[in-house]
């Protein structure tokens, strides 16, 4: 390879049980797989592959990997990628690490982190894989808005309800005072202020201030929605941010307040094509490992695709990279 090889970092990132490791593992297993599964190719696996097989070793064995503890693994993969038929390849190397989600919560309970430079290379990374995986998010409390007193609201035809007969007022009387935390309670933070603190954290080490905008292109978001096979039917068939527009709103409305619209994409990655905790899934698994991304083409469109570097692809090279597999 020449020595004036692009590098290029990607920074993976997700609270904990997200689906960061699984995914880094089903990605590299792809690769490994070849050009019929992936649109990226190896050119140079590094001279250490030991930890490309600890990361493939379980899901190789039709199980998921175990949570990540202490220990970091950092992939550093000579690859190349064609935009499109026509096209020359793309050479470049990937650098990518995969950290316990947990170093997420510790933003909160010490605002400081450990491994500082980690977090600057992150910073200043191509752009950020961020993982919301929808059956670990710890929700937001959504106060819901309280009819202005006196107003009465009319139903065509019908007699006229207060807002205490539809149940509105009595929404909001429900929401429990918040309790006391004591020292020994567990940080539980809801998802999507995690991940808006998480970002903030990030600018503020590219020094960007509130809402301004990094020169498009400069850095990319892809939003990874894991685990989507585990989302009802319903919602698969929509676009991955109507998931979060309902679900986590605030991420959405943070994101376009402070990224180019064309910066930031949205997908449904289930990286295992199914539930290995299911015996019969994780024997055709085993048989035939692969997994699958949803998003919305250029038409909105929902399309599936079973090249899991398309997220990868994103944060890189911008959507055209994904145009064209529709
Ligand atoms: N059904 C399904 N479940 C998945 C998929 N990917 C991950 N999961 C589930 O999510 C769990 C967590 O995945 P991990 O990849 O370990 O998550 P992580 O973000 O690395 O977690 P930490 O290491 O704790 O930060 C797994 O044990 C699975 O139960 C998927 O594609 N489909
Ligand atoms: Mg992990």
């Amino acid at each position: 390879m020449s020595p004036s090889i692009d590098q290029r970092t990607v920074a993976l990132l997700g609270g904990p049980d997200s689906g960061k490791t699984t995914f880094l593992a089903a990605l590299v297993d792809s690769i490994q797989q070849g050009p019929e599964r992936c649109s990226l190719e190896f050119e140079d696996e590094g001279e250490d592959v030991s930890p490309h097989r600890k990361l493939t070793e379980p899901l190789l064995l039709g199980k998921y990997p175990q949570r990540t503890k202490g220990e970091r693994l950092h992939i550093d993969l000579g690859l190349s990628t064609r935009l499109s038929p026509a096209k020359s390849p793309s050479h470049f190397r990937l650098q990518i690490g995969d950290y316990n989600g947990e170093e997420l919560e510790r933003l909160f309970r010490r605002l400081s982190v450990d491994n500082f430079e980690e977090w600057e290379q992150r910073a200043n990374a191509q752009g950020l894989l961020l993982f919301l995986r929808p059956d670990a998010i710890y929700p937001l409390v959504a106060k819901k808005r309280d009819a202005p007193a006196g107003e009465q609201l009319a139903v065509p035809g019908g007699p006229v309800l207060t807002p205490a007969d539809m149940g509105i007022g009595s929404v909001v009387a429900e929401v429990p005072e918040a309790r006391k935390l004591t020292a020994d309670d567990p940080v539980r933070v809801p998802t999507v202020l995690a991940l808006v603190e998480l970002i903030q954290y990030l600018r503020r080490l590219r020094r960007l201030l509130p809402g301004e905008r990094p020169p498009q292109g400069s850095f990319r978001i892809a939003i990874v929605l894991s685990a989507w096979d585990a989302v009802p039917a319903t919602w698969r068939q929509q676009r991955p941010v109507a998931y979060l527009m309902e679900h986590a709103s605030l991420l959405v409305d943070f994101l376009a307040s402070n990224y180019h619209l064309d910066d930031v994409f949205y997908f449904g990655v289930s990286s295992t094509g199914g539930d290995l905790g299911v015996t019969s899934h994780a024997k055709r698994y085993r048989d035939d490992p692969g997994g699958y991304v949803c998003y919305a083409n250029h038409a909105g469109r929902v399309v599936q695709s079973s090249d899991l570097a398309l997220p990868i692809r994103f944060v890189l090279f911008g959507d055209e990279a994904i145009v064209r597999e529709t």
